[in-house]
């Protein structure tokens, strides 16, 4: 079998995870149109009848404002070492600028083989991706290939599949081959809300968020009881999550709701509490350990 670890490197929201859901062919890990979405490192497992690849989704790189942020960014580039190749997404329609030259850096110091990924294609004209094609080329060290993809369409997703594919090696099966993350069931039940929680909410409220399951038990009905926290930075924050007689909570709980009932194939009891905690983004280590900040800075 052949079989490697691929990380997934860039700034935010340039659709790192869409690009690993898009390649598996169903949404796996949460996506939103607003930066810093993904805070932990998460590895995709990606199986066939001869290979096996490991995508380790990572955190945007910025440039952080908040400790979890300097979790999150090195979380990202630990990444980056330790993995046979590294896609260096890049936004097809921001083009290559100084946070895409931060990205870059990192890459370069790591020595790690790189495949340049210019995703959004469906947003930009043929003409101007030559001319980003080149200067990735350019900027990557140890650049070897270009790939042009759109997370949306599936432009480009087959073609990615099979460079990375032409570049694994001999190798041993890492993972059952029916598992596809692995990250238990009580962080995929956590992400889905954050992601309700990234969805609807604006400004700093989704990044001020945290999400906690502190119970799930299955009771005699075949009903899965998921009993979770949702942390905010402030009261008033607090106030939008709830919403207006509790609109809010009720719109963030009915979507995640069915999206695990889908995910488990099982009717879920989602019971959801919002708290405040006063700047854990900076200081709150119970909440960074909770949500799996720890290992990925103890690694
Ligand atoms: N039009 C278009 N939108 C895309 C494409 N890929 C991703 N998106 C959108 O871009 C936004 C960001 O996607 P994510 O996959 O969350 O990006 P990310 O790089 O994982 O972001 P972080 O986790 O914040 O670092 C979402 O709104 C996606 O729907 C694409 O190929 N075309
Ligand atoms: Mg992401």
């Amino acid at each position: 079998m052949e079989s490697g670890f691929v990380a997934l490197s860039g700034k935010p929201n340039v659709g790192k995870s869409s690009l690993v859901n898009a390649i598996l062919g169903r949404k796996i890990l949460i996506v939103s149109d607003k930066p810093q979405t993904t805070r932990n490192r998460i590895n995709v497992i990606y199986t066939d009848d001869n290979s096996q690849i490991v995508f380790v989704d990572t955190p945007g790189i910025h440039k952080p404002l908040y400790r979890l942020g300097e979790y999150m960014v090195k979380a990202a580039v630990t990444a980056l070492k330790g993995v046979d190749i590294v896609l260096v997404v890049v936004d097809a329609k921001d083009g290559i600028k100084k946070p895409e030259k931060f990205v870059f850096e990192y890459v370069n110091k790591s020595g790690t083989k790189a495949i340049g990924v210019i995703n959004k294609i469906d947003l930009v004209s043929k003409t101007r991706l030559l001319e980003l094609s080149r200067v990735v080329e350019k900027e990557l060290e140890n650049c070897i290939g270009v790939i042009k993809t759109s997370a949306v369409t599936g432009e480009g997703i087959k073609e990615l599949l099979d460079v990375i594919k032409n570049h694994l090696s001999e190798g041993p099966q890492f993972y059952p081959e029916d598992m596809v993350i692995d990250r238990p069931f009580a962080f995929m039940a956590s992400e889905i809300v954050r992601e309700k929680i990234f969805q609807y909410t604006y400004e700093e409220v989704p990044h001020s968020t945290a999400v906690i399951v502190e119970e799930i038990k299955e009771r005699e009905n075949n009903v899965i009881y998921i009993r979770a926290n949702i942390y905010v930075d402030r009261n008033s924050q607090k106030g939008i999550i709830i919403g207006h007689k509790g609109s809010m909570i009720k719109k963030i709980g009915q979507d995640a709701r069915k999206e695990l009932e889908f995910l488990t194939n099982q009717k879920i009891y989602l019971d959801l509490h919002v708290k405040v905690k006063r700047n854990w983004r900076d200081k709150d280590f119970i909440i960074l350990n909770e949500i799996g900040m720890r290992d990925d800075i103890n690694q």
